[in-house]
């Protein structure tokens, strides 16, 4: 077969292809499986593809983004924060964690763990707040807020470090402190202060770690605002109503980026209980 008759042969099963069939039958995507602002996943994945991008303009902002959350609550709030950062409105569906709603028999098929928050993009269902902070900052990566970058790998590699710094040396020592000293007493439990006091020490050392990085950089994993600092808010949200927020307080340059990064406009949002009421759509 000449190349010219190859081209022609080619051009046509790209034809019948793209009229025949649903769009993109060799990704076997469903059409009600695509983001609901999917501009940035379209241009992501199927660069320049004018026929992707005609089908996201019919389904951009066609359905919301709905989470399953509790006002107080500090997971949820991760997400809330990347929303507000990314200025992208969602449907809030109360799950009342005060009268164990997240281990009732309606709850758990949403979610097995019992926990929130659940995040929903039309069908996609996603469970982890650092997994769907990471899914909307990817999707939404050129509106509002640059939360991570996404072009070089070196940086790339920082905020990803920090980011399981947060997860792995930060957050475990961290979130007993709040379970100790804010969770149980709105339960009416006793803080347990030796518990406190041992969790302390563990925290000092992660802080000690961040006082040195912090003399080098403005934030974390760069000298801008990333994923890796927002991650840490709501942890440090508690703590700094706790006599443990003396530890942040005794470091300076901890002290300065706690006060930077709980000063943000979409922190505040995401702590106001109105706003998560009032969030349906823009
Ligand atoms: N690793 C999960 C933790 C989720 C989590 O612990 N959520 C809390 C609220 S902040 C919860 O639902 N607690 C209810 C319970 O465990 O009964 C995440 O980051 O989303
Ligand atoms: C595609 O979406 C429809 C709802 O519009 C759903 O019923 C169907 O199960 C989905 N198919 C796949 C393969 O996910
Ligand atoms: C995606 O591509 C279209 C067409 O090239 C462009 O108009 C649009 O701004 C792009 N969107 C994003 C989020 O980059
Ligand atoms: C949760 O339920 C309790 C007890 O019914 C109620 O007092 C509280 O206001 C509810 N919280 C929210 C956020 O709806
Ligand atoms: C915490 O532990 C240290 C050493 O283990 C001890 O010296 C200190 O008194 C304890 N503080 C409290 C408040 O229990
Ligand atoms: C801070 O920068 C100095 C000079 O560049 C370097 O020697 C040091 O290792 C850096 N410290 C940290 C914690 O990155
Ligand atoms: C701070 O803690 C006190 C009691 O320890 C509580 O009454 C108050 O509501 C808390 N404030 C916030 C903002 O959580």
């Amino acid at each position: 077969m000449s190349s010219s008759r190859l081209l022609v042969t080619l051009t046509l099963v790209i034809v019948i292809m793209s009229i025949s069939y649903e769009p993109f039958p060799w990704m076997g995507v469903n059409a009600s499986d695509v983001p609901t602002s999917c501009y940035a996943y379209c241009n992501q994945t199927f660069e320049s593809r004018h026929q992707c991008n005609k089908w996201c303009e019919e389904l951009a902002h066609k359905d919301g983004y709905k989470i399953y959350g509790y006002p107080s609550s500090p997971n949820p709030r991760r997400v809330l924060a990347v929303l507000h950062e990314k200025g992208l409105s969602f449907d809030p569906i109360t799950v009342n964690l005060t009268t164990g709603d997240q281990q009732k028999p309606s709850f758990l098929p949403i979610n097995p763990f019992g926990q929130v928050p659940v995040f929903l993009d039309g069908h996609l269902k996603l469970i982890e707040s650092r997994a769907i902070s990471l899914y909307i900052e990817t999707v939404h990566r050129s509106r509002g807020t640059k939360l991570l970058n996404h072009k070089n790998y070196k940086k790339i590699g920082t905020e990803t470090m920090w980011m399981y710094v947060e997860s792995f040396e930060f957050d475990p020592p961290a979130s007993i402190l709040v379970w100790e000293q804010t969770i149980k007493p709105m339960k009416g439990l006793k803080a347990d202060y030796k518990v406190v006091n041992e969790t302390e020490r563990k925290l000092e050392k992660v802080l000690d770690v961040y006082e040195e990085r912090l003399k080098n950089s403005s934030f974390l994993a760069s000298n801008s605002f990333t994923m890796a600092d927002l991650f840490h808010l709501p942890n440090i949200q508690y703590l700094m109503n706790t006599t443990t927020k003396r530890l942040f307080e005794n470091r300076p340059k901890v002290h300065s980026w706690v006060a930077k990064i709980m000063a943000r406009p979409a922190w505040k949002k995401a702590c106001d209980a109105n706003a998560w009421y009032s969030n349906k759509k823009n």
